[in-house]
């Protein structure tokens, strides 16, 4: 790889979730929705698309808007957004990008002879009489479609269920014939949401929103946000239009239920909703998923972590990173940006929060903020060797000092005395880090708002 691929994976001042991986040619692309920094509302941006070399995931290549929000015939005028999207290769070998609109419960359809091309919108998801899936009495809610063509048949999965709403029942899937647009199977409820998740054995794990689907060998992966909204679960089946089985939880973007390294109800990052799927690269599995920054919903950021299927199927769940798609831990020398971070929380409570300097847009490097006395910040993980000076970079209205620790709650190996300064301003201190592969924590003990922009390991 020419760099090292941190954890959010695109560049910082870059908010895309909702993320959708796919390996076309060569290349992954990553189809999502488009959030902007300071964003007062969700997906305020065109679609744009990022790819990168499968063999260079720290290469992401920017490829432009995609498809912008105005092109809906439903949206001329720009009131609405672009929700979460989906892509899925036709039987003609053509590319097809599945959305909905925040406001208009159908599905619109665009096409492009590449996958990064300049999509143009192809029509809606329709019955064969010409009534839109969404339109018909008794249709319900669509939403977040995902989808999925074999056979010259395409299964779009949608749907979105809150709490206390019983006409909502679950996600549901409906099979369109080759033109990508008619409806030849009527559509069927495949997890249940969690109004009808009783006995079922999708309790506590209920269908929330972001449906996706993969297949691996000849079972169907329906991977989606739970009721719980910041862990993307899966179910499996080997028939695409029902027969789905809890299989578990692969990550929560706030690692709820992991124990490795605090209690298992323990929030480590600011939980969100959370949208994404799994894809195969160069022989290892993923799940892209996103985060939340700037302490709001609304500039969320993809990131991706390694997994493993299990020979039985079943995929474990994988613990939040710095480092997703680096292959193994960053080396533990060199600089590093702050908003790598992947663990944020406060020993009182509430979390720090990744930001940015400058306007949705300005390609200024991400910093945290919102730190206060008792803040933690970690990084996971840094294979050390022979460490033995640590350098930080904060700035702010703040007196105190960060200590520096390999386990959020263990012993202080050095402690950077920092003062007021309205520019990034270097602290220097010696450390010993023992060698090996460990997490790296910042504690903030002291008086005012430090910002804190990176760091620096000799
Ligand atoms: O990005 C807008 C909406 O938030 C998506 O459609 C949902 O899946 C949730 O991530």
């Amino acid at each position: 790889m020419k760099k090292q691929a941190y954890n959010p994976y695109l560049p910082s001042w870059e908010y895309i979730p909702d993320g959708e991986p796919y390996v076309f040619d060569g290349r992954v692309y990553v189809y999502g929705s488009h959030d902007m920094f300071n964003g007062y509302v969700f997906c305020m941006g065109d679609y744009v698309c990022w790819s990168a070399p499968v063999d260079d995931l720290s290469d992401w290549r920017y490829e432009g808007v995609i498809y912008p929000k105005t092109s809906d015939p439903f949206n001329k005028d720009g009131r609405m957004c672009l929700y979460a999207p989906d892509v899925t290769v036709g039987p003609d070998g053509r590319y097809y990008l599945y959305y909905v609109l925040d406001k208009v419960s159908v599905v619109s359809v665009a096409v492009c002879d590449k996958p990064a091309g300049r999509y143009e919108f192809l029509g809606y998801v329709h019955y064969q009489d010409g009534t839109r899936l969404g339109d018909r009495p008794g249709d319900e809610f669509q939403f977040d479609p995902g989808v999925l063509t074999e056979n010259g048949k395409t299964y779009l999965y949608t749907g979105f269920c809150g709490r206390g709403d019983k006409s909502r029942h679950g996600s549901m899937c409906t099979t369109l014939g080759p033109d990508m647009l008619t409806i030849i199977e009527d559509p069927v409820f495949v997890v249940p949401g969690c109004e009808y998740s009783s006995g079922t054995g999708f309790e506590g794990h209920a269908f929330f929103e972001a449906s996706s689907i993969r297949k691996i060998g000849e079972t169907y992966y329906f991977i989606y946000s739970s009721e719980v909204m910041h862990e993307l679960c899966y179910a499996t089946s080997d028939n695409p239009r029902g027969g789905f089985k809890y299989g578990g939880v692969i990550v929560s973007n706030c690692d709820a239920h992991i124990d490795s390294y605090k209690p298992a109800d323990m929030r480590a990052a600011p939980a969100g909703n959370n949208h994404g799927s799994i894809v195969e690269i160069n022989g290892q599995w993923y799940i892209f998923y996103h985060r939340q920054t700037n302490g709001t919903w609304y500039s969320r950021q993809g990131c991706a972590e390694k997994i493993t299927v299990q020979p039985d199927g079943s995929i474990r769940q994988v613990e939040i990173t710095s480092c997703g798609l680096n292959g193994g831990p960053l080396n533990g020398k060199g600089y590093y940006p702050a908003y790598i971070a992947c663990h944020m929380f406060n020993e009182n409570g509430g979390h720090p929060k990744v930001t940015q300097d400058g306007k949705d847009g300005d390609e200024i490097e991400g910093h945290i903020d919102g730190i206060v006395n008792g803040s933690i910040i970690g990084f996971k993980s840094f294979d050390f060797k022979g460490v033995s000076e640590i350098s930080i970079w904060a700035r702010g209205y703040a007196k105190g000092r960060f200590e520096v620790k390999t386990s959020w709650d263990g012993e202080i190996l050095a402690a950077l005395d920092i003062d007021y300064t309205n520019i990034w301003w270097k602290y220097t201190a010696n450390i010993a880090i023992p060698d090996g592969v460990r997490s790296l924590y910042f504690k903030y003990i002291g008086g005012g708002n430090p910002h804190f922009k990176g760091f620096e390991l000799r």
